[in-house]
């Protein structure tokens, strides 16, 4: 039997469970959160790699509704991140509303019933209305290398992180020097025989100014009011302030470009080793990176970076563009994520029979907002294009989204009104508008390939302005801009 909820909500991560703690708060109970994996978290729950924390500061990396004063670490780990959207779900009583273990295979808009249908592994629904919270970090990016399946050693991506793998003294690679890889790569240098790291693109990376919480600190944070709240309001600004060199006045990023300059002539006294990590671009033209002990890792006798790019994998081993074969035991692929074919663009099929994946290929990669999209009315998408912060908490760009779908949901259901979907135009005219912004820009200018950009060079992952910005713009649901009935 066909269940109809109000409000259908894919995907367990900070931001589906963001909107559905809000749905609940306003009265808005009949929702259903679906998540494909067994347990809440979303990126935190899927990517358990060794040395897994977040670079972003822990205080501001929370709800704002739901501070953690427990918070170990000013840079959390995954666990303690995991654990704390665990304890969220069961504070704010929304987990009986959460079905694990149900993945959505397809929703599509039925114009008739004005509502959602939406197939699942656990069955049929119907919704008036769906938030797409799959996160742009879900799909893993797997390079399609020549010969890939026929290496008989143990392979697999950062955020598949095979646990059964036996890593200890064996010769591993690691392709990939992002995110991922510079937590990676310190967590198991000392325990493999032999690390290989395929570096295709130097990073640049910052010192991470962070400490692990005293007694005294957590003491604070738990029994004094407002002291948190004001600690957090600090960090947000200074983070803000990063805006200013990024995107602004690009020039600064030099000055910011020799701090990690000198990181690098501190930390490494190989010269050669101190070339190949050396980044040609600017600074903050790729998301920048924060570590205190990847060069270390890097500069360890068992560790070699390898610039050669990777021609092709044999059973044992990986062959590089110049003939040198490398025997390997494992490959762990540090490779990122499908950010603008990602699969979840697949499942939604909108107003005119095509998929949000066909329109962005006829059309290109937009959305207003960030959230709304023309072609698929009763349809919100969290971190939709355009709404990646490069400079702070991806948290805030979701709570400004759970604002406005909040706001839209209430306005629509005080008038009475079935559907809504934003106008083709204007939706047009905000991505004009919003691409006019990235002009001048250290990621426009600063010499660098960056999944922020498409083929084409068009920016449609970030948000170009300051966070305030963007949470001012969502703040109240602008119902003119949409074709209601
Ligand atoms: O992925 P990435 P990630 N052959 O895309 C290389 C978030 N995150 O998983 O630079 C060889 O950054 C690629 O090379 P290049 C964060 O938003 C957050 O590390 O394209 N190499 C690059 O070095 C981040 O931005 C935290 O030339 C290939 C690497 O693989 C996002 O996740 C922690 C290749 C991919 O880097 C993704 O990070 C971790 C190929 N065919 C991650 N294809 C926090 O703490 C790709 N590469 C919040």
């Amino acid at each position: 039997m066909t269940r109809h909820v109000r409000v259908a909500i894919m995907g367990a991560g900070f931001s589906g469970l963001g909107v559905a703690i809000r749905l609940d708060k306003q009265g808005v109970d009949d929702f259903v959160v679906f998540e494909k994996a067994s347990d809440v978290g979303g990126t935190w729950q899927a990517n358990t790699y060794p040395g897994a924390r977040c670079d972003v500061p822990s205080q501001l990396y929370s709800y704002s509704f739901a501070l953690n004063p427990r918070w170990t670490h000013s840079f959390s780990t995954q666990p303690e991140i995991q654990q704390y959207i665990r304890d969220v779900v069961d504070e704010f009583g929304i987990r009986d509303r959460v079905v694990l273990n149900c993945e959505v295979l397809g929703a599509r808009w039925n114009a008739d019933a004005a509502h959602w249908k939406i197939t699942t592994t656990q069955g049929e629904f119907t919704a008036d209305f769906a938030v797409s919270a799959a996160g742009p970090l879900s799909a893993p990016n797997l390079p399609d290398i020549k010969g890939i399946s026929s290496f008989e050693g143990a392979v697999f991506h950062s955020a598949r992180w095979d646990h059964s793998a036996e890593l200890a003294g064996k010769r591993v690679a690691v392709v990939g020097t992002g995110a991922s890889a510079i937590q990676i790569i310190p967590g198991i240098a000392d325990t493999v025989g032999q690390l290989t790291v395929f570096q295709r693109t130097a990073p640049w990376v910052l010192p991470r100014v962070g400490h692990k919480y005293t007694a005294v600190e957590r003491f604070a944070y738990q029994r004094i009011p407002g002291w948190q709240r004001l600690v957090r309001t600090a960090i947000y600004w200074l983070r803000e302030s990063f805006v200013i060199w990024q995107a602004k006045i690009p020039l600064l990023a030099a000055f910011v470009g020799l701090v990690a300059r000198g990181k690098i002539f501190l930390e490494i006294r190989d010269k050669e080793l101190r070339a190949k990590v050396t980044p040609k671009y600017r600074l903050g033209c790729k998301r920048m990176l924060i570590s205190n002990d990847y060069y270390g890792a890097l500069s360890r006798p068992n560790v070699d970076v390898v610039t050669d790019g990777i021609h092709e994998i044999r059973a044992n081993s990986i062959v590089t563009e110049d003939g040198s074969e490398l025997p390997v035991d494992a490959i762990v692929f540090a490779t990122g994520f499908r950010i603008e074919d990602s699969p979840t663009y697949d499942l939604i099929t909108g107003r005119d029979g095509r998929t949000v994946a066909e329109v962005f290929e006829a059309e290109g990669i937009s959305a207003y907002r960030g959230t709304a999209l023309a072609n698929f009315p009763n349809v919100f998408v969290m971190m939709g294009p355009n709404t990646a912060l490069a400079y702070t908490s991806a948290i805030f760009t979701i709570e400004s989204q759970i604002n406005y779908i909040a706001d839209a949901i209430a306005q629509l259901t005080e008038r009475g009104l079935r559907t809504v979907e934003v106008r083709g135009d204007v939706q047009h005219s905000y991505d004009v508008a919003l691409q006019r912004k990235y002009e001048g820009t250290v990621w426009t200018t600063g010499g660098c390939d960056s999944w922020f950009k498409d083929s084409t060079g068009k920016i449609h992952t970030l948000w170009p302005d300051f966070s305030f910005r963007f949470y001012r713009t969502l703040k109240h649901f602008d119902l003119d801009a949409y074709e209601t009935t």
